[in-house]
């Protein structure tokens, strides 16, 4: 068989990066996105912040108190969480990282394993060209940045990603797995917080190669068979957790970048017509029928719009997607004063096609 060859991707201080993507002119200061609970002005937690307000101290979990208090001289921005923003921008750029997966599975709102062995043949130099052409996309269709590792496994990608942070890029073949795991601090394995840290100091174990070279036997006497031989296998790299889809499908949805800015219907029209295509043909794949049809807008000044309409019954009807497609655009362009750059089509609240179907389609298979 060939490399198992996998990919994490998550994206840089993400909703402060969203929050700085539409708003430039704070990208220099640092920025700090709130959870405020209302209870008072300043009661509340952070969510997260740029690389800047890092340098302070600031970072998701503290309290807002204590953000303004490292912050106070400063020309610091503080900003409510907008969470359908980032999750709008989320849906587009994870759509984009599924199509360069043979394997996808999103674990969270801005990171998402790709596993890529197929694509790149098994080859670690074709995964690092793969992996900046993503980087590349992200940065121009997104105008934002993410971190990328690449390896063997989920858990050598995982703590790739977050070794060069932010706009990294790293990559760890087969045969670096050892050294590059070695002399790191135990605690960057998953699920080594900081109680298993310090019984680990006590065991005399610092670094992940000090892990390896633990008696097996030992652990598992202080952590349990389980944990022991999770801990172990962690230590060597050894993981085979396959990339698998999570959940339901609960839309289908693509996205195009016209060729040029325009408000014209019918050019809007040609590329958006496709567009329904390549969905509907994707519910049809699925077995899915579909109630709701929604449209996307991304404007010259990279603002984004949707609209939907529910329909009276459940369909899988091609012409009812792209009529209410239709319909939308038409109704948006008419009220929007800016010139589309990018447009797209959701389809939502999916059901399961007649079970009925599905039996006959299982008759005659032998
Ligand atoms: P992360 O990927 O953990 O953090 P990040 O993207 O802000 O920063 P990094 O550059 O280190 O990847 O989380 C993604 C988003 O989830 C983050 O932008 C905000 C949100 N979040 C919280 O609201 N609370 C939290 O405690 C954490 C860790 C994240
Ligand atoms: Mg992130």
């Amino acid at each position: 068989m060939e490399n198992r060859v996998v990919m994490l991707v998550d994206l840089d201080y993400f909703f402060a990066q969203c929050e700085e993507r539409r708003n430039p002119s704070i990208k220099d200061k640092p920025v700090v996105v709130c959870v405020y609970s209302g209870r008072s002005e300043d009661s509340g937690a952070v969510s997260t912040a740029n690389y800047i307000a890092r340098k302070y101290g600031v970072k998701s979990g503290i309290s807002i108190f204590l953000a303004k208090r490292k912050l106070k001289d400063q020309d610091a921005i503080f900003l409510p969480l907008d969470r359908d923003f980032y999750e709008q921008i989320s849906e587009e750029i994870m759509g984009v990282l599924r199509s360069y997966a043979d394997l996808f599975e999103q674990v969270g709102i801005d990171e998402a394993y790709l596993d890529v062995s197929q694509k790149v043949k098994g080859s670690f130099e074709e995964a690092e060209e793969l992996a900046k052409k993503i980087k590349g996309e992200v940065k121009t269709e997104q105008k934002l940045t993410c971190s990328i590792g690449v390896g063997p496994n989920k858990l050598i990608a995982k703590i790739a990603s977050s070794s060069q942070k932010p706009d990294g890029l790293t990559v760890v073949k087969p045969e670096q797995v050892e050294s590059f795991l070695s002399q790191l601090p135990v605690n960057r394995l998953i699920g080594v917080g900081r109680k298993t840290t310090e019984k680990m100091h006590d065991l005399g174990i610092n670094t992940v190669g000090d892990l390896a070279k633990y008696d097996v036997r030992k652990l598992n006497e202080v952590f349990g068979e389980n944990l022991g031989a999770y801990f172990h296998n962690a230590s060597v790299g050894t993981d085979d957790e396959p990339v698998q889809e999570r959940g339901e499908v609960e839309s289908v949805s693509r996205i195009f970048t016209l060729k040029k800015d325009t408000k014209d219907l019918a050019t809007i029209l040609e590329k958006v017509n496709p567009l329904c295509d390549d969905v509907h043909e994707r519910l049809m794949q699925r077995g899915l029928n579909f109630k709701t049809v929604g449209i996307v807008a991304v404007m010259t000044d990279l603002s984004i719009h949707s609209r939907s309409r529910t329909l009276e019954t459940p369909t899988n009807k091609l012409d009812a997607v792209k009529e209410t497609a239709r319909e939308l655009f038409e109704r948006f362009l008419k009220e929007s004063e800016l010139e589309v750059r990018r447009v797209g089509v959701k389809v939502s609240n999916l059901v399961e096609q007649e079970t009925q179907r599905q039996i006959t389609d299982f008759v005659g298979t032998d």
